[in-house]
């Protein structure tokens, strides 16, 4: 709304109220503000959104791992990329056992992030130790280049003795107060808000770090995604949004998700920064989250990622994707997968062989099947911790349902494994 200086003239006369002159004068300076940043016209016509310049997509080397311009070789050091592809294979094999171990019965739920790991590991490697990071669930690269164990992990998956949460989450729902990683929700983008509120809370106490939250193409859809981006660009905070557009929203594929030029010029349109990725060339993911994060702290603002990438697996263990999509659709991204290219890049420099990629298969496969023993030893928890922490003192409803568990495990014993079971 535009509003004239005799309008401002004539409210002034009618109030003498101290706050209500203030906001006046701030509606003055607002409207100074629109006169001078609008763009006139006296044509009419209507802007489609196919007039607007699509956002380009950041890339550094091609599928074969060349880079495309030798002086934006990012530069990492030998050992760091050799540490991160390692860890691209860690959760490789991983996703692989730990998948099937749900088909034999051992686990009750998994999802992988096979065609993800550039995304994970090109934005872990980025960010200080020190920044927070949320995430939605397909970003368990980035938890274990953050130093969680492959232990605490599958115990989380077990739902034993020794997860955080005692079972009550259902499994890949990690979290790490001591690595900075706040535990994973199911309801899709709850994080998002929560992260723009930590992120204000960096700014205003001045903690020079940033907060990074991540989320599929199919989360942005939520009107709590919409919400958070408002909220962060109109508070400006130190916050990294990385969305990874892989394609589908479990059966949904991205062409029917949405219009418009993606996440990336939905953000745009809030006022935030992007920049779009391709989400399977791990160094330009590296640029993208190392640029975004000096940006955001020095800048306290918002910046948005938005990763172009394929899940190259099915949703989750609930899902079969070919009912939805073509096996040729998923063999023809094999050529673009990441740790393909990655691995011809470091094979470029001389850091990796045939040899050394046996050899680390193999490793990975012990760590896992190790962990996996171990975690199998270990007892359920006390069932009685179903109840407990989750409200601060527990109420009515929930010490009547355990009263009532008591009695019933107490009358049919023999029908329930409490062997298995911690006791207290
Ligand atoms: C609020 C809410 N609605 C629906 C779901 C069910 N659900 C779980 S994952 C998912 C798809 C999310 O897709 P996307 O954000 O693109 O992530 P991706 O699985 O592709 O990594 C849906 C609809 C949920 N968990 N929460
Ligand atoms: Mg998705």
């Amino acid at each position: 709304m535009v509003v004239s200086s005799s309008m401002i003239r004539f409210t002034r006369k009618m109030t003498n109220n101290f706050g209500q002159l203030r906001s006046i004068k701030t509606n003055s300076k607002m409207s100074q503000k629109i006169q001078n940043t609008t763009i006139w016209t006296e044509k009419l016509e209507i802007l489609k959104p196919e007039q607007v310049k699509k956002i380009p997509m950041y890339r550094v080397m091609d599928e074969n791992g060349n880079i495309y311009d030798s002086a934006k070789d990012p530069m990492i050091e030998n050992e760091t990329l050799r540490s991160m592809y390692k860890c691209m294979i860690q959760l490789n094999v991983m996703d692989k056992i730990l998948y099937e171990s749900q088909r034999q019965g051992r686990i009750s739920f998994y999802m992988t992030s096979f065609g993800e790991e550039g995304t994970h590991l090109g934005s872990a490697v980025a960010l200080s130790e020190e920044d927070l990071i949320y995430t939605q669930y397909r970003e368990t690269g980035v938890l274990l280049w953050r130093g969680v164990t492959l232990q605490e992990c599958i115990n989380q998956c077990y739902g034993n003795n020794l997860d955080k949460a005692k079972g009550k989450q259902m499994p890949c729902h990690y979290g790490s107060k001591d690595k900075n990683f706040v535990t994973i929700s199911s309801p899709l983008a709850t994080q998002i808000p929560q992260a723009v509120g930590s992120a204000y809370a960096f700014k205003r106490n001045k903690s020079n770090k940033c907060c990074v939250v991540y989320f599929g193409e199919g989360a942005a859809s939520e009107g709590d995604a919409h919400a958070a981006f408002n909220f962060a660009a109109t508070l400006e905070v130190p916050l990294i949004l990385f969305c990874r557009n892989n394609g589908y929203a479990i059966s949904t594929p991205s062409e029917e998700q949405y219009r418009g030029d993606a996440i990336a010029g939905r953000a745009l349109g809030y006022g935030i920064s992007v920049i779009r990725v391709d989400g399977n060339d791990t160094l330009a993911v590296y640029d993208a989250m190392k640029l975004a994060r000096e940006i955001s702290i020095s800048k306290e603002c918002p910046i948005l990622i938005e990763a172009m990438t394929y899940r190259m697996g099915h949703h989750s263990t609930s899902d079969d994707s070919s009912a939805y999509r073509s096996v040729e659709e998923v063999e023809n991204w094999q050529k673009f997968s990441p740790m393909l290219r990655f691995r011809k890049y470091l094979e470029s420099k001389n850091l990796w062989n045939e040899d050394q990629e046996k050899q680390c298969v193999e490793e990975s496969k012990n760590n896992v099947l190790k962990a996996f023993g171990e975690a199998e030893k270990v007892n359920k928890p006390d069932w009685r911790e179903m109840f407990t922490d989750v409200n601060w003192s527990m109420p009515n409803n929930l010490i009547k349902q355990r009263e009532y568990l008591a009695s019933h495990l107490e009358k049919y014993k023999e029908h329930y494994p409490l062997q298995n079971f911690k006791h207290s």
